[in-house]
């Protein structure tokens, strides 16, 4: 692996953590992602499910996990299943995991091949009431690909059709959300790779430039700082392209006079970066640009001071537009009267900052936990206001990863950030 080894009380202690949620007399039944088919005979590179990621560190597909915390007879506790290893695959793809490396990554004791998993899967489901599955639960996607976590389930669930099931996801929402001081440093390790990254691409910013050459500038810069890649495929955004918020065609060329948006994230050991900066193509905002720029940093400053204990994503959310609310109308592009005349609250500001200031950051760029979730020590969300004007070819955002704590930390707080300090940073 390209990061340096985990600690596996990392994933112990995930387990340890979720076995105390668990209902009693009930088995977690828990599945790899499948390889993804490309075209031919390839496959996408293989992204391991994140939950299984997250409770045993393991990387590989067809890996199986059961947990049965209180079950009398203690090998059927924690049992995790591995493929066993086949000389013709090994020759193409390279070694898998022994029993002892998958022990050892895991701090699993009780690790066997899949081909006894059938065996034991029986008797413990036998002796136990309830099976949770941890079928795709995410409100932003529901995916006409079925996952192998949701082919399991409906497996299970036809050959032991009397046991009631369980959801995990709600489980993995409530811990995922609250990340250790081991995973902190993860994604602090994951926003450092990304901000050094940021501040040596912007060395190649300048008029004529082609949106892809910057994109692969990042690419490189992430990979030669060891990150195993993007979290998220990186947006290079000039001019009007910035309105278009998941923009990532990258196609354009950079014009002499426009602003240039970057939204991007490395990923260091499966945690995600997240950071998005606008600055302007030639090192020099004109003066509209900066107005509308500074009106941005403005709520920025303001709404990182929100991470603390008590608020909530849609808290900061209404704080952030109430805010916004008083810029956009100072910049000209409504009047106290067109909010007077809303049919909604809001409405003037979402024609401008159409998107939510704020979500989870972890192993999925997009974490899991919701946005009534009180916020509490140890969560990591981004901060994240926008302005977008399409008829004034501007699109602005800048965006940073915060730990929320009684003084919110900013975990990419090196990165130039007043119009000041972006136009000497790159004029020199
Ligand atoms: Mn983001």
């Amino acid at each position: 692996m390209k990061y340096d080894k985990l600690p596996s009380r990392i994933f112990q202690t995930h387990r340890q953590q979720l076995a105390e949620m668990m209902e009693d007399d009930a088995v977690l039944l828990l599945f790899s992602n499948d390889i993804m088919p490309r075209s031919g005979d390839q496959s996408y590179p293989y992204c391991q499910q994140a939950d299984m990621f997250y409770l045993t560190g393991i990387e590989q597909a067809e890996t199986v996990l059961m947990l049965c915390p209180r079950h009398a007879n203690a090998q059927l506790r924690e049992v995790l299943f591995v493929q066993a290893p086949e000389a013709s695959k090994q020759m193409w793809n390279g070694d898998t995991l022994t029993i002892s490396q998958a022990q050892a990554i895991s701090g699993i004791n009780h690790v066997r091949y899949i081909s006894d998993m059938n065996q034991i899967t029986r008797e413990t489901l036998l002796s136990t009431d309830k099976i949770y599955f941890d079928i795709p639960e995410n409100v932003r996607q529901t995916c006409v690909v079925e996952d192998a976590n949701m082919r399991n389930a409906k497996h299970y669930m036809s050959l032991y059709p009397l046991h009631p099931v369980l959801r995990l996801a709600p489980l993995m929402q409530y811990l995922r959300a609250r990340k250790s001081d081991d995973e902190i440093s993860l994604i602090s390790q994951a926003c450092q790779i990304t901000a050094e990254t940021y501040m040596d691409m912007l060395a190649c910013v300048k008029p004529d430039v082609p949106e892809y050459v910057l994109e692969g500038e990042i690419i490189k810069g992430f990979l030669s700082r060891r990150a195993t890649g993007c979290s998220f495929a990186p947006i290079v955004a000039t001019g009007k392209n910035a309105c278009t918020l998941h923009y990532t065609a990258n196609n354009s060329t950079c014009k002499d006079g426009e602003l240039l948006l970057v939204d991007m994230g490395a990923e260091y050991a499966h945690y995600a970066g997240d950071l998005s900066r606008t600055v302007p193509v030639n090192a020099k905002f004109t003066p509209r640009q900066k107005e509308v720029y500074t009106a941005c940093e403005r709520v920025f400053r303001y709404a990182r001071t929100l991470y603390v204990p008590g608020m909530s994503i849609n808290k900061i959310h209404q704080r952030v537009c109430i805010r916004m609310q008083q810029e956009l109308i100072n910049l000209g592009l409504f009047t106290e009267q067109d909010v007077h005349n809303e049919t909604y609250p809001f409405e003037c500001v979402h024609r401008y900052f159409m998107h939510g200031v704020a979500h989870f950051v972890g192993l999925d760029v997009h974490d899991a936990g919701n946005k009534d979730m009180t916020l509490d020590y140890g969560m990591v969300l981004s901060c994240e206001p926008g302005i977008y004007i399409p008829e004034e070819n501007t699109g602005i955002r800048i965006e940073t990863v915060m730990q929320v704590n009684d003084e919110p930390i900013d975990l990419m707080p090196q990165v130039p950030l007043s119009a000041d300090e972006i136009e000497t940073y790159m004029n020199q």
